[in-house]
């Protein structure tokens, strides 16, 4: 797997030639929770992948033709193909490879999962389970764990009682290998807000 913490590419940067046979291309940027879900997705399920990070405050011109939104995350495979929208892209993912399930395959259950998700942002205690998507932890879980992990960073955690089904819910999350592995490092986190709060073309590097 490639480096997560390679230097941005910015605006006069030459574009990155074709994805070698066997590999995935992510688009990203260190501190965005939007790319982390497919990160995660990624590394969940063992997929070879290397990493393109995008300078947000000095976009690539290229950039806006493997996602005219100008958004991370993109995934670009060896045949050219491009994929964005977090979601789609992690679902792809799941899709597309073979191993580990991350989506229910039965249609009904997957629906929930998707179900969920759409409540997520509007309802965050709709939960029953030990995980979001039932007792063991699945794609729902990895799509939302980077805002959780970005509360723990900056500190306003407290505000979720550990014994909450939250709380508890945090804290299995950063049990799992995957998540672990990829924990976000708070001191780089907060330096990287405090550049992107100033506009600064420093930002998506920091720390580097
Ligand atoms: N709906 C998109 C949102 C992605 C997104 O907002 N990414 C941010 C970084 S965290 C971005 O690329 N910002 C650049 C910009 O707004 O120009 C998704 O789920 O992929």
């Amino acid at each position: 797997m490639s480096e997560t913490s390679a230097r941005s590419l910015a605006k006069g940067s030459a574009p990155p030639g074709p994805v070698p046979e066997g590999l995935i291309r992510i688009y990203s940027m260190r501190f965005c929770p939007f790319a982390k879900r497919t990160l995660l997705v990624l590394k969940a399920k063992g997929i070879r992948h290397e990493v393109i990070n995008i300078n947000l405050k000095n976009k690539p011109e290229w950039f806006f033709k493997k996602n005219p939104s100008g958004l991370v995350p993109v995934l670009e495979n060896s045949k050219g193909q491009l994929i964005y929208e977090s979601a789609i892209t992690c679902e792809y993912l799941d899709e597309a490879y073979p191993g580990k399930k991350l989506l229910p395959e039965d249609p009904y259950e997957k629906a929930c999962q998707k179900m969920v998700f759409e409540l997520f942002s509007k309802v965050l205690a709709n939960k029953k389970t030990k995980f979001f998507g039932g007792n063991s932890l699945s794609m729902i879980d990895y799509l939302i764990w980077p805002w959780f992990e970005r509360l723990e960073a900056s500190e306003l955690n407290e505000c979720i009682d550990s014994t909450s089904k939250l709380g508890l819910w945090m804290a299995v999350m950063k049990e799992d290998p995957t998540a672990s592995a990829l924990l976000i490092d708070a001191k780089s986190y907060k330096g990287f807000i405090d550049l992107y709060l100033q506009n600064s073309p420093e930002a998506c590097d920091y720390g580097l």
